[in-house]
């Protein structure tokens, strides 16, 4: 969550940070701001609204500058107004602060600081940093950065301005940034898409770690100012991959390239009779395994139960993350902790598997961003490969973290002993057609958006599935609820007698995830109990399907699949009719309220 990026070089420094920060809108968009330095001054500018307005502003008020600051905005302390908009200066205009995350003692320490004469001019807990930094402050900036942290604590990717250096100082602890390299220019960014114009040469900062960036290096320490080595990584992501391609919205370009996505995720790691997954884990060692994650990556890990269970016979505990970490769960060296994430910064589920790992579990991390936080704490990783997802409403990701969590039940199944080769064959055989099944499944847009156009208006939705599509049912619900704001609420399909049931009228869209599997006909049933009470059924239902169509009043067709990979193929239509529901809405699908992409505080 927010956007950062600090800049110095050659260039105007309001240009790249503006640029930047439109790449990274999808942390945080209630407000920008940014500084820059020019003749020993620093000018700032910010704006309550979205990035937008700021570049609006900046349009008639150029702030010329090749060093400078910048920030968009997921408010935590204060109202998303322009007094608390980042930059924070102080009172003389020589500092400007930008963080992201929260200084959980900001109450105590901004008392002291009023006590001591300080006027704020914000709300945020992060203006007591720029305070703290001006009192600490006795002509090296890097020092006063270090001492002002040694009394806040809480989690911060900070970024330090002053009038009379040459520099930017930065921090981080728990909230992430990366550094990326250039010639006679560097850059300060919270995550990759921000500098993938400039360079590929990026640096990700460590927790507790502290840089001093200049045009002509970057000097990284611990915070008690010891000299630290960091890695120069490479990152392999491509600046299309990072914008729109002509879509109208991120997410539309996302769904659409998830065939590409699911050839990148299983590409190279399935073999004839097994998976390659690469990772040093011994799977024999472990007697049961704990998934945490939080939001949609609670989804896959829900699907990621049933593979593992039915694959690979290993009791399997799920959690969102948030409650996991927080209620002293069971957990020994026999225990394998995953953690499902695509930032690999989300907060609560770093602190989950920390919590594992300490407790004595084996951890192992199911990631895509490369060199995240997640990625360093983490025993092993499995990356998902879906490239830079910038629509908040995760899909490319999620259909990645299926099919991973696919190949780790296989390969876990093969390593204990519970798959036959035939049965690995066969679903080896499944997964490599799932690329093409997802194509053929997009065909189905138009019939898609008629469907949505038919609903819209409805003020709630039920979303039904049993077993595997259980999970389906939820992220269907969840996608919906996300972008276009419609309630909508999912259940195992079982459970609608025990009480949703109550809510069917004839105003009711109940989406019914009724695709071939063994339970087919406990669907159906299902889908005749809604009809019954007049409720109006949307059915997700395999080609070739004579049935369902007898039941229900629109049908979405998906390629007929393993009933274990069934929720790769499923979710698509899913994603379709949330995107198709909020642009009939006029939603702003990329940027739904009150959200944020890279969930960084707890
Ligand atoms: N606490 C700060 C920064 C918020 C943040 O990091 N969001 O992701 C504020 O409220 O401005």
């Amino acid at each position: 969550m927010c956007g950062i990026v600090g800049y110095v070089g050659f260039r105007p420094a309001s240009a790249v940070i503006l640029d930047g920060l439109k790449r990274l809108e999808y942390r945080g968009y209630d407000s920008a701001g940014l500084a820059v330095k020019a003749n020993g001054r620093l000018e700032v500018l910010k704006r309550a609204g979205k990035l937008s307005v700021l570049a609006e502003a900046l349009a008639s008020h150029a702030l010329p500058g090749s060093l400078g600051v910048g920030h968009t905005r997921w408010a935590t302390h204060g109202a998303p107004t322009d007094p608390n908009a980042h930059p924070h200066l102080t009172e003389k205009g020589d500092i400007a602060v930008i963080h992201n995350g929260i200084i959980e003692n900001y109450l105590p320490l901004k008392e002291g600081l009023l006590a001591r004469g300080h006027t704020f001019s914000s709300e945020t807990d992060s203006e007591v940093l720029a305070h703290l930094i001006e009192e600490k402050y006795r002509g090296d900036l890097a020092e006063a950065v270090r001492l002002a942290l040694s009394e806040a604590y809480g989690a911060y990717a900070l970024v330090v301005a002053h009038r009379d250096h040459e520099e930017i100082v930065v921090a981080r602890t728990v909230s992430p940034l990366v550094i990326g390299l250039g010639e006679g220019e560097n850059f300060v960014a919270s995550d990759v898409p921000a500098l993938l114009p400039y360079t590929r040469r990026v640096i990700f900062l460590h927790d507790g770690d502290m840089a001093i960036v200049t045009r002509e290096g970057v000097a990284v320490t611990d915070l008690a100012g010891n000299s630290v080595e960091r890695e120069v990584v490479m990152v392999d992501w491509s600046l299309e991959a990072a914008e729109k391609g002509g879509y109208p919205h991120y997410m539309l370009k996302e769904i659409y390239e998830q065939p590409r996505v699911l050839e990148n995720t299983l590409g190279g790691r399935l073999q004839e009779a097994g998976v390659t997954l690469g990772l040093g884990l011994e799977p024999t060692r472990y007697d049961k395994v704990h998934i945490v994650a939080c939001g949609t990556a609670y989804y896959a890990a829900w699907v990621g139960k049933y593979l593992l269970e039915a694959l690979a016979r290993v009791p399997v505990e799920i959690e969102v993350a948030s409650e996991y970490r927080y209620r002293d769960p069971v957990v020994d060296g026999k225990t394998l902790a995953i953690c499902i994430s695509q930032s690999g910064e989300t907060i609560d589920t770093l602190e989950a598997i920390r919590e594992a790992k300490r407790k004595g579990a084996g951890t192992l991390g199911v990631i895509n961003a490369k060199g995240s936080s997640i990625t360093r704490e983490v025993d092993d990783t499995l990356y998902i490969h879906a490239g830079p997802e910038i629509g908040v409403a995760s899909t490319k990701a999620y259909i990645a973290m299926l099919a991973a969590m696919a190949m780790l039940a296989v390969w876990m199944g093969r390593a204990k002993g519970t798959l036959e080769e035939k049965a690995v064959r066969e679903l080896l055989a499944e997964m490599r057609r799932l690329p093409r099944l997802v194509e053929e499944t997009l065909e189905q847009r138009p019939h898609i958006a008629h469907i949505a156009e038919k609903y819209h208006q409805a003020q709630d939705y039920l979303f039904l599935g049993r077993h595997i599509q259980a999970p389906t049912a939820y992220e269907g619900a969840l996608k919906l609820k996300e972008i276009s704001y419609i309630h909508a609420e999912a259940y195992p399909a079982g459970e609608m007698k025990h009480g949703p049931i109550a809510l069917i009228d004839e105003r009711l869209p109940v989406v019914v995830l009724a695709t071939h599997s063994p339970f087919y006909e406990k669907t159906v049933s299902n889908i005749q109990e809604v009809r019954a009470r007049g409720g109006r059924v949307i059915a997700v239902a395999t080609e070739g399907d004579t049935e369902v169509g007898k039941f229900a009043q629109d049908v979405i067709y998906v390629p007929k699949v393993h009933p274990l990979l069934a929720p790769v193929v499923s979710v698509v239509p899913l994603q379709l009719l949330a995107y198709e529901t909020a642009v009939c809405l006029g939603r702003d699908v990329d940027q739904p309220r009150n959200l944020a992409k890279s969930v960084t505080v707890e």
